[in-house]
C-alpha cells in the first residue's frame, strides 16, 4: 500500500477555479495525448519532466522511478536534467512548451522566480505538475497540484532525534542544502523551530554543502578547523553531505558516530550502510519514489479529474538501532 497522506488546502469551490484557469477540466475538441473517436491506437500521453539535475543519491532513485513508471504506463516522456541550474530549467520548460507536451512536470531547483515561465505554460494551456520541492508564488494557479515530501516536519524530526539522543545538550554544525531550495530552507526552519526550546542546543556554524557529497566533505573539514572537538554534533540537510562530512572527520582523527553524533535526511541505501558500520546515527527518510504518484495526477489531469493541491508523502525516522533489519527492505 502506498504511503500518502493528502491534504485538501483548497474549498472545492475555489479548486474548481484553480483548475479550470489552467484549462482544466475545460473540455477541448480533442484533448492533447488523446486519439480521435475511432482511432485505433491511443496516441501517448507526452509529458516533459525538468529534473534539477543528478546531485545526490536520492536524485538519482527520483529521476529512476519517474523514467521507469512513465516507461510501464506508455507515456512519452521528455526528460531534462537542469545540471543544478535554474536558468537550464527554465529553458528546459520553454521547449516542453514549444513541443507542445500535455503536462509539464517541474522539481523546481530553488523556490523563487518561477511566475513568468508558469504563466507562459498557462497561457498555452499546459498544466503543471510540482514535485519533490514546492515553489513560493503569490498565484497557486500556476501548478495544479505538488506532490513531495513536508521538510520543515523533516527537520523537525531530525531535531527532535537529536535533543533525545544528546538530553537536550549539544555544540551542533549544520550543512544546509542548496542555498534557496525548498528542503534547505525549509529542514532548517524544522530544526531551528524544535531545538529553540532546549536552550543547551546550540548552532556552532551553519554552511551550505549544495546537497554534494564532496562539499559535505570540504565544509567539514573547514568546520573541523575553526572548532575541532567542540563540534559535538553534525545535522546534514542529506545523507550524500553527512557521508562526506564521515570522511572528513575520520581524516581528522575522530570516530564518526561516536565523537561526533549524525542525524541526516534521505534515507537512501549508503546511510543505512554507514549506520550499520556505526558511523551514522540516524537518518530522516524523504521517499524520493515520486513516479506512480506523478503519473496518476497527470492521467488524473488528462481526463479533468480535481486534484488535491498538496499530497505529502509520510515519511518515518531510522536511527543505528533499526538499521540492520530495515536495509534489505529499502527500495533505494
Ligand atoms: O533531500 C537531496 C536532493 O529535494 C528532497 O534534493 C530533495 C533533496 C534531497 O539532492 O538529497
Amino acid at each position: 500500500m502506498r504511503r500518502v497522506q493528502t491534504t485538501v488546502v483548497t474549498a472545492v469551490a475555489l479548486a474548481c477555479a484553480l483548475l479550470a484557469a489552467c484549462g482544466k477540466p475545460e473540455p477541448k475538441e480533442t484533448p492533447k495525448g488523446a486519439a480521435p473517436q475511432g482511432a485505433k491506437a491511443k496516441k501517448a500521453i507526452m509529458v516533459g519532466f525538468a529534473q534539477t539535475g543528478n546531485e545526490s543519491d536520492w536524485r538519482r532513485a527520483n529521476t529512476e522511478s519517474v523514467k521507469s513508471e512513465a516507461e510501464k504506463r506508455g507515456i512519452n516522456l521528455k526528460f531534462a536534467d537542469a545540471q543544478s541550474k535554474q536558468e537550464n530549467q527554465i529553458k528546459a520548460i520553454r521547449s516542453f512548451i514549444t513541443q507542445g507536451v500535455d503536462v509539464v512536470v517541474i522539481a523546481p531547483i530553488v523556490s523563487t522566480g518561477w511566475d513568468p515561465v508558469l504563466k507562459e505554460a498557462k497561457a498555452a494551456k499546459i498544466p503543471v505538475i510540482l514535485s519533490d520541492r514546492r515553489i513560493d508564488t503569490a498565484d497557486p494557479s500556476l501548478y495544479v497540484t505538488f506532490i513531495g515530501s513536508d521538510f520543515v516536519k523533516e527537520g523537525k524530526m531530525a531535531a527532535e532525534w537529536l535533543v533525545k539522543k544528546m538530553n537536550g545538550k549539544a555544540r551542533i554544525v549544520e550543512l544546509q542544502g542548496e542555498p534557496g531550495s525548498a528542503p534547505a530552507t525549509d529542514r532548517r526552519v524544522g530544526f531551528l523551530d524544535v531545538i529553540k526550546s532546549s536552550p543547551g542546543m546550540e548552532i556552532l556554524d551553519s554552511q551550505s554543502g549544495d546537497f554534494l557529497r564532496a562539499r559535505g566533505k570540504v565544509v567539514m573539514e573547514a568546520f573541523l578547523k575553526k572548532h575541532g572537538k567542540n563540534i559535538q554534533a553534525l545535522f546534514a540537510h542529506n545523507d550524500d553531505m553527512a557521508i562526506g562530512a564521515i570522511q572528513a572527520i575520520e581524516e581528522a582523527g575522530l570516530k564518526p558516530g561516536e565523537d561526533v553524533i549524525i542525524v541526516s535526511i534521505d534515507a537512501v541505501k549508503s546511510a543505512f550502510e554507514m549506520m550499520i558500520a556505526g558511523k551514522l546515527n540516524c537518518t530522516v527518510e524523504c521517499n524520493p519514489l515520486l513516479g506512480p504518484m506523478i503519473f496518476d495526477a497527470v492521467e488524473a489531469v488528462m481526463a479533468g479529474k480535481q486534484l488535491p493541491k498538496n499530497t505529502y508523502m509520510v515519511d518515518e525516522v531510522f536511527d543505528q538501532s533499526k538499521a540492520k533489519d530495515v536495509i534489505a527492505s529499502r527500495k533505494y
